[in-house]
């Protein structure tokens, strides 16, 4: 993990933005607290502020690593490379930081190095210092979206800025063009085979439910699974190697599972699927007709994706991230017909709950699931209209150019 102290500022002189150019400069730094999300999101933003708005971008991230399974093309090795136009720095204790850039995003307030911080202050202008928030639907984050804060000591200003799903927040990571990549592939059945031909496998009969289940470690696996191989019609679950591979295996009495394996039992169809780079798991997103998903990123593009999903919100101490969840329940359901929406919501809940017995005393993921279901038609055509609703309030990386360009000196 980087650390403050000990990183030297050298000042090589690096390609400025500058007032009228038009291209800022931006350095985006992430630490990779856990999981795949903090290094996914920013590493989205990194490459929708090079590529929409031709900036010079470098993002500085310590777990380089986990970068290279979201996109191959990063070599984990090189402490510098350029990938889809970003400059990747694997950000460690010696790293050389150079001049500051115009703008300084600080993934999800992980920090950034002392001498770094000193650095923007002595710029002329100072560098923008903008902290990048984790994600939230709560009512409270349009009211804070944007707020400054002066450095207790030095002459910065430092904004939070807060990703949303409405106008007044700084909408979602969405590169240029994923409508029109989604709809052509959601209309091709050609390009859908030969995604399952790519991984091995034949596309899922026309009357199977297919589903992609990606999320936390959860009992209520073994609920779903039931429901699935006990429904009346047949099920096609793929699974990228992840927290529910485990269960998954020993459901069927497999222990560890290779990639590329299916499973089967009754009317279900578990397909494992190694982890895929992020553009080949939107593709897995279209392609299902619901996304069981989890954290932050995978929730966004199931989203982007318009199709009926599943959220496993990332857990935390006393239970603080039901309010996240039903937040987010009450902005999505809100312009859904009450069964519908109580049927997405008792499903929801009984998946975060990690299943169990309900009152009636069946199990509730699977009584949730029969009950959801069958208003899959209604609630595709809601995701479809979630979706383009995301899209009027404009993309991250273009709300932050703009938010910067009117802050900058
Ligand atoms: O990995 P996550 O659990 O990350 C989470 C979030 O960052 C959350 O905000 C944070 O609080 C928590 O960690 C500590 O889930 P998330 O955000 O969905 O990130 C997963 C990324 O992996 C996402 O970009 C989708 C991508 N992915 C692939 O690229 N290929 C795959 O096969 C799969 C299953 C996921």
């Amino acid at each position: 993990m980087a650390s403050a102290g000990k990183a030297v500022i050298m000042n090589i002189h690096r390609p400025q933005g500058g007032k009228g150019t038009g291209m800022r400069s931006w350095d985006v730094f992430c630490k990779v607290v856990d999981n795949y999300g903090d290094a996914a999101v920013c590493w989205r933003l990194a490459q929708q502020l090079a590529d929409a708005h031709g900036a010079p971008v470098r993002l500085w991230i310590d777990g380089i690593e986990v970068l290279h399974e979201l996109c191959p093309d990063i070599v984990a090795e090189k402490s510098r490379q350029i990938v889809a136009g970003v400059e990747v720095c694997h950000w460690t204790q010696r790293s050389d930081f150079g001049a500051p850039a115009d703008i300084v995003v600080d993934g999800f307030g992980g920090g950034l190095p002392e001498p770094y911080v000193e650095a923007m202050a002595q710029r002329s202008p100072p560098a923008l210092w903008i902290t990048l928030e984790y994600l939230s639907a709560e009512p409270w984050v349009a009211e804070h979206h944007g707020l400054p804060s002066r450095h207790p000591r030095l002459a910065l200003e430092r904004y939070f800025f807060f990703p949303g799903f409405s106008p007044g927040t700084g909408g979602l990571p969405r590169e240029a063009g994923l409508e029109a990549r989604r709809d052509e592939f959601q209309r091709d059945p050609v390009l859908q085979a030969r995604f399952w031909k790519d991984l091995g496998f034949t596309p899922p009969n026309g009357e199977a439910i297919v589903t992609s289940v990606f999320g936390y470690s959860n009992p209520a696996v073994a609920e779903i699974l039931d429901a699935w191989s006990s429904g009346s019609g047949p099920v096609v679950a793929a699974v990228p190697r992840g927290a529910a591979r485990a269960p998954m295996g020993a459901y069927f009495g497999v222990i560890d599972p290779e990639d590329g394996t299916v499973l089967r039992r009754g009317s279900l169809e578990v397909r494992l699927l190694p982890f895929l780079p992020q553009q080949r798991y939107d593709e897995l997103l279209w392609a299902c007709d619901w996304n069981f998903v989890r954290g932050e990123d995978s929730f966004v593009r199931a989203q982007l994706a318009a199709r009926p999903l599943v959220w496993h919100i990332y857990p935390q101490e006393a239970r603080a991230h039901w309010v996240k969840l039903d937040a987010f329940l009450d902005a999505y359901c809100a312009e859904l017909e009450s069964a519908p929406g109580a049927a997405l919501r008792a499903l929801w809940h009984a998946w975060n709950d990690g299943g169990g017995n309900g009152t009636s005393g069946a199990p509730r993921v699977r009584a949730a699931w029969q009950a959801a279901e069958p208003h899959h038609e209604r609630l595709r055509r809601h995701a479809q209209a979630w979706a383009a609703r995301l899209a009027a309030v404009g993309d991250l990386a273009g709300n932050l150019a703009q938010f910067c360009e009117k802050r900058l000196k």
